[in-house]
């Protein structure tokens, strides 16, 4: 007889624009590869889809959405996602991933929509296993070359989309990194938690589809 393979881990990295979630992804791959891991990433919104090609429109302001439809492609292109994703945590592979519902919430509130409105359509997804919040002061983010290139890059926007965050973070099980220090420290500390993650998970249990629920 042939035994499963232990599912792999759904480990989540979110934050506002510019906090370094995208080069902490790749070291964190990389790592994980090194040890040994079975692992992949993927990132939201995935801008290859066709829901995601209409996202990638509305973000660099070739086209104009209202706020609730386009919180809703947001949240169909998690949906499109679910499938492929439950394939690959129970082949064994863990997924680092790149913003995922909260940053749906936590940009739609920051405009001003209810929290539960915008929680609604996502109730049900995959829950992550361990999520990460990359967190630093907005100023250190403005700072960065390319700043206001995409909509949303706006301070005052910005620090409301921080502050939501730290409301969701607060009710949840999340691992608060401080993003302003050096890149290798930060990853450091990533790994740490992932690490941690994967030790005590020896039998991580069956995936969660009870994201909000
Ligand atoms: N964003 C991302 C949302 O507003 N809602 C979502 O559900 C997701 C996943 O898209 N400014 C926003 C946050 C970012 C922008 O993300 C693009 P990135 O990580 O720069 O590709």
């Amino acid at each position: 007889m042939t035994l499963a393979p232990r599912r792999g881990l759904f480990i989540l990295l979110e934050g506002c624009d510019r906090t370094g979630k995208t080069t902490q992804v790749a070291l964190l791959k990389e790592a994980l590869s090194k040890l040994e891991h079975p692992v992949t990433s993927k990132r939201f919104p995935d801008r290859s889809t066709t829901v995601g090609k209409a996202i990638d429109g509305y973000l660099s302001s070739a086209l104009n959405l209202e706020d609730r439809a386009i919180h809703l492609l947001f949240s169909a292109n998690r949906w499109e996602a679910v499938q492929e994703m439950k394939r690959t945590l129970m082949e064994g592979t863990h997924i680092i991933v790149d913003r995922y519902s909260a940053s749906g919430i936590a940009y739609s509130v920051a405009k001003g929509l209810p929290l539960d409105w915008c929680r609604d359509p996502d109730r049900g997804l995959l829950r992550p296993d361990l999520v990460l919040l990359l967190d630093q002061p907005i100023s250190i983010a403005a700072n960065r070359d390319g700043w206001g290139e995409e909509r949303y890059e706006r301070v005052d926007f910005q620090e409301r989309v921080r502050s939501c965050f730290h409301d969701l973070s607060t009710h949840q099980d999340w691992k608060l990194i401080e993003a302003a220090r050096d890149i290798p420290t930060v990853h450091t500390d990533i790994l740490r938690h992932v690490q941690e993650a994967i030790q005590r998970s020896s039998d991580p249990g069956p995936l969660s589809f009870d994201l909000w629920q």
